[in-house]
């Protein structure tokens, strides 16, 4: 009995010395302005209010009073009582956010633990030498006021502030994988997969915070969507105190893997963990799936067969609660997609949570995932560009193991200027850099030009679009561009070959207003357009993918049209409390159709 009791003990600690992951969203005190000192432990916040995360200030705001919804400070404060086991029984601690809009500065027991600029990718920060036995204070100032550094800088859609998405304390061995590529710190790929080569290269940045050299080892078991092992192989290295090395090692072949598509969407899982001289370390979890994407003269290719992507796009926007949206909001979006038929989203404008790509990976979406380089934005400034190519690499760091995210997309409506073009090559070289395995692309405008007989040739001719992959067009041919007979004067011209995705076309419409197809804001108005839009792109030659905007009604300070707008952006296909328009039903439709007829041949989409 006492030596049963002892081996449990041991095993336990053993466990302990593994990683722990512990959710930080409860109990929070929350200062709705800036609230000077509040880094001190000491500091009184009782008369703060309490809150949990996700939370956001602004998503209440009224928008219609002058200075419309606040951006500003805002500080949460929050204790975390470690006992003398979790002292003892780890060695490093990071806090996780997933999170903060914009700019995140903490403090933990008063000391200053990190900063981060870029409202919407994770960061980790190394808190190990400032928490204590017994009670701690962690403190986060964030600041959502304009930045000219930052992108985006003036959008629209609502610039909510605050931690609006999960915090996490993660607690590792001394050895263990770095947050530099993530909190994961392993990076997983098939790179041989299109030649039929199986074997799965796993990556892990090793760090050793010991104080005495390590023989490490780095064990990967692959288990496939059933949870059966189907792969184990290691690596291992030798490594002196405070080094930092990538362990690279390859699985043998894995026979007949299920192949991800979204209509199999196989999700297989590589637990890594790391041993220092034999003792289990650290440990995480990562997705993988065996799926490869590439672009030839036909179009997109997923796993060698060609296909056209028919989706739509979604902001991470919930009436009352912003962009605080819980994960369930997500589960539920990618849901009604799939229900629908869609097969492709497009993340407007920046990286949605992570609870949205593991729901697209697991229920089967293709996705393009983008950073908010949105607009016009200081193209020359060197900070702007190393703030854009920073959130870059956080959304590539994150989602990196995604099977769903297929398309990283470097920009939105730019207006093009030689500086512009010049940072966005840069941004998209470091896209490829960071990940050869995806595709490239970015949402321009196309050149219009009327000619003599009536029609319109709107041409691709943006200088940015040869350094892309596919190029994605906004084209609001109907609404904010004439009258809906004008869509069907219009004729399409590219001057590069490369897949183009109709990444944006759209109407307003306010649920329930009806009307005709002359009425606009009415949804017989929109679903007309779609009607005559869908027309009108669906031969051209070179179109292989749709995302009309959007899939829900979003707030926008820049929508103030009473009656109609309200301050919402009212160009989805449902209401924001999830209403159909009549255009949902329209686009429903016809990718039912095409997904029949569609064949891989220059006939449009
Ligand atoms: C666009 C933008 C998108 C806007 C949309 C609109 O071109 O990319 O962010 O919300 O148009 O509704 O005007």
């Amino acid at each position: 009995m006492r030596a049963a009791a002892l081996a449990l003990l041991a095993l336990a600690a053993s466990a302990s010395a593994q990683r722990t992951q512990t959710a930080l969203d409860a109990g929070w005190r929350f200062s709705d302005g800036d609230a000077p000192g509040a880094e001190a432990a000491a500091f009184d916040d009782g008369a703060w209010a309490s809150v949990d995360l996700p939370h956001t200030w602004n998503a209440e705001d009224a928008f219609d009073e002058t200075p419309g919804y606040r951006r500003g400070l805002g500080w949460y404060r929050r204790t975390l009582r470690l006992g003398p086991e979790a002292i003892r029984g780890r060695a490093r601690r990071f806090l996780q956010f997933e999170g903060a809009n914009q700019v995140a500065d903490v403090w933990v027991n008063g000391q200053p633990v990190g900063r981060h600029v870029g409202g919407y990718t994770a960061f980790t920060l190394d808190v190990t030498d400032s928490l204590v036995e017994g009670e701690n204070v962690v403190a986060v100032r964030v600041d959502n006021r304009h930045d000219a550094d930052v992108p985006p800088l003036d959008a629209d859609f609502t610039f909510y502030g605050g931690l609006y998405r999960d915090v996490w304390l993660i607690e590792t061995g001394a050895v263990h994988f770095s947050t530099e590529w993530g909190a994961s710190g392993v990076r997983l790929d098939v790179p041989g997969l299109a030649e039929g080569d199986t074997r799965v290269r796993a990556r892990a940045e090793v760090v050793n915070d010991g104080g005495l050299p390590a023989r490490v080892e780095v064990i990967h078991v692959l288990r496939d969507p059933s949870g059966a092992t189907v792969a184990e192989w290691r690596g291992s290295v030798a490594l002196a105190a405070g080094e930092t090395t990538e362990v690279e090692a390859w699985s043998a072949a894995v026979t007949d893997p299920q192949f991800w598509t979204p209509e199999t969407p196989a999700v297989y899982r590589v637990e890594t963990r790391v041993e220092a001289n034999g003792d289990a370390t650290d440990r995480v979890t990562e997705p993988l799936g065996f799926r490869w994407v590439a672009v030839d003269g036909d179009g997109f290719r997923l796993n060698g067969g060609h296909r056209q992507w028919a989706g739509t796009n979604r902001h991470q926007d919930v009436e009352g609660i912003g962009n605080a949206v819980p994960d369930d909001f997500h589960r539920r979006d990618v849901r009604l997609i799939k229900e629908t038929g869609f097969d492709f989203l497009r993340l407007a404008h920046y990286p949605h949570n992570e609870a949205m790509l593991r729901a697209a990976d697991e229920m089967g979406l293709l996705v393009w995932s983008e950073i908010p380089v949105y607009w016009a934005i200081a193209w020359d400034d060197p900070t702007t560009f190393a703030s854009a190519e920073q959130q870059l690499r956080e959304m590539v760091t994150r989602d990196k193991n995604r099977a769903s995210v297929v398309l990283w997309s470097v920009a939105n409506e730019t207006p093009v200027s030689p500086a512009r073009t010049d940072f966005l090559v840069r941004l998209a070289a470091t896209a490829r850099r960071l990940d050869p395995t995806r595709l490239v692309t970015a949402a321009v405008f196309a050149d219009h030009e009327r000619q003599p007989d009536g029609t319109t040739v709107f041409r691709i001719e943006d200088p940015l679009a040869a350094h892309l992959d596919v190029v994605g067009v906004n084209q609001y041919v109907g609404w904010y561009d004439g009258l809906l007979d004008k869509i069907g004067t219009i004729r399409w011209e590219t001057t590069i070959d490369k897949p183009l995705v109709i990444s944006e076309f759209g109407a307003g419409a306010r649920y329930g207003l009806r009307g005709d197809s002359l009425t606009r804001w009415s949804e017989d108005y929109q679903a007309a357009l779609y009607r005559e839009q869908l027309a009108m792109l669906r031969p051209v030659p070179f179109l292989r993918g749709l995302s009309p905007w959007i899939l829900m009604d979003f707030r926008s300070p820049r929508r103030p049209l009473a009656v109609v707008q309200d301050f919402w952006n009212r160009k989805g296909l449902l209401s924001e409390r999830g209403e159909r328009k009549l255009a949902f039903g329209v686009l429903q439709r016809f990718y039912a159709e095409v997904a029949r007829d569609w064949r891989p041949s220059p006939t449009g989409f």
